[in-house]
């Protein structure tokens, strides 16, 4: 054979092998890592917390386990608008406390008397969960159940008897209502409570008395695909605090063992453990208002806008899921002001990330896996979850550059770590060439299932990504980068007790525009310029706007009663005159005491035209003495009364809410006389939390 074709042989043979070899091995998956129902629980990222049980009714945050099943009585619970609610902000599921503390069950257990079937609901024949259960079905969510271990009703509580109890009522949820995405145990266990009419107080080893281990063997053989949270071996875990955020460095990595030995404080959750044996990634909860349960004296406290935007970039930009509480009120309904506030929430996330910017742009990488293309950095903007950008197995830093066509302005960057192969990055950062000079705009830690960074605004022809260090090789799935608008908070509107109303943006530069009629604002509206008075009683609507990006707020609506500024009691009878301020200082926080018989003297400072009165009662705290009869008289001169409405505040002790009255007819009146006649438990003294007029 000649010289020359045995070279072109060898060259064939070499190539051969070469493709032969092509097909690179993919990472050893490093660390611990999420089983399949961990990694399906990660892509729900969002969903909602319902909390509703008796505590709705008597407007407490805890029940004592004393509660009579008889004042359960929602008026138009329909969770299929509660699922109508969730489904539209883009949530995946929902998860009911089927059982608070207070031991009331949600769904007719055929273990305890202590539940719907005992509540004037229905006739006692309904059951939350499945009506819940068949309305997440229809909206396409998945059900999650909160089962407190604490119970404060049961008379065996803190015996053996309980725990068998406690697994019956697991069974019963597992196994009834189809399937069950995430059971959720609550850490608080032990204390004063009923108990079955012992008053007294049982204290209990949470990691000893459940036997956890038992009954999550019992959970995965009745429902195999339920991810347990909470205490015990749990597969997810709390993030820390009730305030729905994480820390900046989030490990999706637990020391368990040291957990379930009672060696890992809890503010360690907000981080998790880089060093951690299981996968057991953090959850953050939050409720959308103050308490988790429902209370009417906070219907004007639903966190702000941008309260609840910083709490999705906090928890699920920090690779957290977010668990966030809509209250069911009396009615049985998301109130119609937590429903507003989580579309405007929504509506603000979606366009944050709105069009995705690297998509297109020329990407590169200091390093790839085997030269390969199927480890290319390509794979980070292909739109595809399941494929990776990773490099050789040696390499802890590693940077990934992505140029742009024309200078882009952008101020989020999103990144997700290919968990499957465990979570890797220690460090990284950001930089941008800006005007042809790299500029760093952020070193940050951990990355994991998602992180979100947001950034100031700058504008760029490149962005590079600095993996700074690492367990093993970086393994990336996703890289996106954003331009959010600017979101413009809504006013502050306040009014003093003189009635003169402010209005503040909170940047300088932004400029407000209300309303007085309750129409819509714009920038066509009333431009506010300085305080001014108001003592009617008035609907304030109200915008900021961003004026160089012409960008207004979502409206700010507040109601302001008649004006009390020239208010004052004049007598009392039964009470103190020194405290009475507090029944008209517009503060439902604050309440005036009296003794019966008693007697609360108004002057309205001017003779007014009004059609009714209304009484607020004591509105948190146990012993409300609330009032049950009344009488109240007018009169134009102090001397002469004439009585205008007698009668009962019915249903005020299960409803302690604003008790509004109508006279029979439009009066004329400088004076207001207001005498509560008995108290609802037949106390011999009321709180007066405020009174007010009805124009
Ligand atoms: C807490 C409970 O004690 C609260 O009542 C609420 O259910 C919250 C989500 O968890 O620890």
């Amino acid at each position: 054979m000649k010289k020359s074709k045995i070279f072109v042989l060898a060259v064939l043979l070499l190539r051969m092998l070469v493709s032969c070899q092509t097909a690179v091995p993919a990472p050893e998956p490093h660390g611990p890592l999420p089983s399949q129902k961990q990694l399906d629980w990660h892509e729900m990222e969002f969903y909602a917390f319902v909390h509703f049980t008796t505590n709705t009714f008597t407007n407490k945050e805890w029940g004592y386990g004393d509660e009579s099943p008889e004042i359960f009585n929602p008026t138009e619970l329909d969770t299929r608008q509660w699922a109508r609610i969730v489904k539209e902000a883009g949530m995946k599921g929902i998860i009911l406390t089927a059982k608070h503390h207070d031991g009331f069950c949600l769904w007719p257990s055929k273990f305890t008397e202590h539940s719907v079937k005992n509540s004037p609901w229905k006739n006692g024949q309904g059951d939350v969960v499945q009506e819940l259960a068949d309305a997440c079905r229809e909206f396409d969510l998945k059900l999650g159940l909160y089962l407190s271990p604490w119970d404060r009703n049961h008379p065996e509580y803190g015996r053996a008897e309980y725990v068998t109890y406690f697994r019956n009522q697991l069974k019963e949820l597992l196994t009834n209502y189809g399937d069950v995405f995430e059971m959720w145990f609550d850490g608080a266990n032990g204390g004063n409570g009923y108990y079955g009419g012992a008053n007294e107080t049982r204290k209990i080893n949470t990691l000893e008395y459940y036997d956890w281990q038992t009954t999550y063997d019992s959970i995965y053989k009745w429902s195999p695909n339920t991810l347990v949270w909470g205490v015990g071996p749990s597969e997810a875990r709390w993030i820390g605090n009730e305030e729905g955020y994480a820390n900046t460095t989030n490990w999706s990595l637990l020391r368990q063992k040291d957990e379930l030995a009672g060696k890992v404080h809890y503010k360690e959750f907000m981080s998790g453990h880089e060093d951690g044996e299981r996968w057991v990634p953090g959850e953050a909860d939050v409720s959308i208002r103050p308490g988790w349960f429902y209370h009417a004296v906070e219907d004007g406290k639903v966190k702000s806008l941008e309260e609840v935007v910083d709490i999705y970039y906090k928890s699920i930009g920090r690779n957290a899921n977010l668990l966030l509480n809509l209250p069911v009120d009396r009615r049985g309904l998301v109130h119609e002001n937590d429903e507003a506030r989580l579309m405007e929430m929504m509506a603000v996330i979606k366009a944050d990330f709105k069009t995705e910017l690297l998509n297109g742009s020329e990407v590169s990488a200091s390093n790839v896996r085997g030269n390969s293309k199927q480890f290319g950095p390509g794979n980070l903007i292909d739109g595809d979850k399941n494929t990776y950008w990773a490099t050789e197995d040696s390499i802890t830093t590693a940077s990934i550059t992505f140029k742009f066509d024309a200078p882009t302005k952008f101020n989020r960057v999103l990144l997700q770590e290919h968990i499957k192969l465990g979570q890797r990055v220690k460090g990284f950062t950001v930089e941008a060439k800006v005007a042809g000079n790299w500029v760093t705009l952020a070193e940050e830690t951990t990355i994991g299932y998602k992180r979100i960074l947001r950034l100031d605004s700058v504008e760029a022809t490149a962005i590079k990504i600095n993996i700074t260090d690492t367990k093993a090789c970086p393994v990336l799935s996703t890289i996106e980068v954003y331009n959010a608008p600017t979101l413009v908070h809504a006013p502050q509107i306040e009014r003093d007790k003189k009635g003169v109303v402010t209005m503040t943006s909170k940047h300088e530069d932004e400029e407000i525009y209300y309303t007085l009629d309750g129409s819509e604002p714009s920038e066509n509206s009333s431009k506010y310029d300085a305080a001014f008075q108001l003592d009617k009683a008035v609907v304030v609507k109200a915008i900021s706007r961003n004026v160089e990006e012409k960008v207004n707020s979502f409206p700010k609506t507040v109601k302001f009663g008649v004006s009390k500024a020239n208010w004052k009691v004049v007598s009392v009878k039964g009470g103190n005159i020194n405290d009475a301020a507090q029944a008209i200082d517009g503060d439902f926080g604050t309440s005036f005491r009296v003794k019966l018989p008693a007697e609360v003297v108004i002057d309205l400072g001017a003779n007014m035209s009004f059609v009714g009165f209304d009484y607020m009662p004591k509105q948190v705290g146990n012993g409300l003495r609330l009032v049950k009869t009344y009488e109240l008289y007018t009169s134009t001169n102090g001397k002469d009364w004439n009585k205008r409405s007698e009668g009962e505040f019915s249903n005020i002790k299960h409803n302690p809410i604003l008790q509004v009255k109508n006279f029979t007819e439009k009066v004329e009146a400088r004076y207001l006389k207001f005498v509560p006649t008995s108290e609802v438990e037949r106390n011999d003294e009321v709180y007066i939390a405020e009174l007010g007029i009805v124009e």
